[in-house]
């Protein structure tokens, strides 16, 4: 790295002043700006889609938030949240904001295959693609590609545009609050390895914008369905598996148990975590059925022990070193669950 090449404070060449400024030039000047985030939509997809969307109105220009499918309901407070696009529920309108659009950020995600259904228009769209996202090896599909792994959420990378365009002062309270979200969801509530002196710094600023800290957590952590609570009541007592001698734990629910408990979006999130709290855990599984007939999962691990070469190598996904994901297609669940047992002697710690 050259020593005058101008860079924000962020330190890295990812925000590099001259490609950030061309993504403002290029935004500035589109009749259409959409943004897109990927399935399956998180606290960070929903909430940098809609802190970008909200700075964008702050300083007057308008944009679209485009998702492939829907969220869990405790993002609904989100201002604007209401008039996210959905790929899955209004598909021709989703597809038409795609294809014309002149800039299209993708928040969140390391290649269109994120996006389910959305992927085949998103690569054929002409518009001007700009990628903010934090996931390890990103695909080169976009014009500009604004790839940080070692950030702790989208959100951050978000507001690091924004303080380097020089907007910091246009930061609205709805910005804030949306930014807040997804910084506080994918760093388990600021307390994971990727939260940095700088996360705090933002958060401080974020506050002092009148974000609402504590009645933010209560929306997505303490607003609990009974039938949520009761499914992962099940599942913790039902069906959990440990391995001691292997430190792993892992949590498997069929399509029909889910069911039973009427599970919706998001409801078993956070399940893969209470199983790596266990003690002597160090890994941790939660795999799920599908409606297709795959079978979904979420890996954890504590420490050097990488998730993502088990998965890489088995469960055709990835991720990160201590959080990945993968699938088995065409599997049932108690198929998939063998063939994670018979991986155990091999691959697990012991
Ligand atoms: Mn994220």
């Amino acid at each position: 790295m050259s020593k005058d090449k101008k860079m924000s404070r962020w330190g890295s060449e990812v925000l590099s002043v001259p490609v950030v400024s061309e993504c403002w030039e290029r935004t500035v000047q589109a009749e259409s700006i959409v943004i897109v985030a990927h399935r399956s939509p998180d606290g960070d997809a929903v909430g940098s889609s809609l802190a970008l969307h909200q700075h964008l109105k702050a300083v007057g220009l308008q944009s679209r938030v485009v998702l492939p499918d829907g969220f869990p309901s405790f993002f609904n407070w989100m201002p604007d949240a209401e008039h996210i696009v959905l790929h899955d529920e209004q598909e021709a309108e989703a597809n038409d904001l795609i294809a014309n659009a002149d800039v299209l950020w993708c928040l969140d995600f390391n290649g269109p295959k994120r996006t389910g259904q959305m992927e085949e228009v998103i690569r054929s769209s002409h518009a001007f693609k700009i990628v903010v996202d934090h996931h390890l090896e990103p695909e080169t599909f976009a014009d500009v590609l604004l790839s940080d792994p070692v950030c702790g959420s989208t959100c951050e990378l978000i507001y690091g545009l924004i303080e380097t365009w020089g907007q910091l002062e246009s930061l609205s309270v709805d910005t804030a609050q949306c930014m807040y979200t997804g910084m506080m969801t994918d760093t388990g509530s600021f307390r994971f390895n990727s939260v940095t002196g700088n996360t705090h710094r933002i958060l401080g600023h974020l506050l002092d914008c009148g974000v609402n800290q504590s009645w933010i957590h209560e929306q997505v952590f303490g607003s609990n369905r009974i039938a949520k609570i009761k499914l992962q009541g099940f599942a913790m007592s039902e069906k959990l598996m440990v391995w001691p001698e292997h430190r792993t734990a892992l949590i498997a629910l069929t399509q029909d148990e889910m069911k039973r408990f009427d599970c919706q979006s998001g409801d078993t999130e956070g399940l893969v975590n209470q199983a790596l709290a266990l003690e002597g855990v160090e890994v941790a599984v939660f795999m799920k059925g599908s409606e297709e007939g795959h079978v979904k999962m979420s890996f954890r691990s504590k420490g050097d022990y990488s998730v993502r070469d088990l998965v890489a190598a088995h469960f055709n996904g990835g991720g990160h070193r201590n959080a990945a994901g993968g699938i088995m297609q065409n599997s049932s669940v108690a198929d998939a669950v063998d063939y994670f047992e018979s991986l155990l002697k091999e691959w697990m710690p012991v």
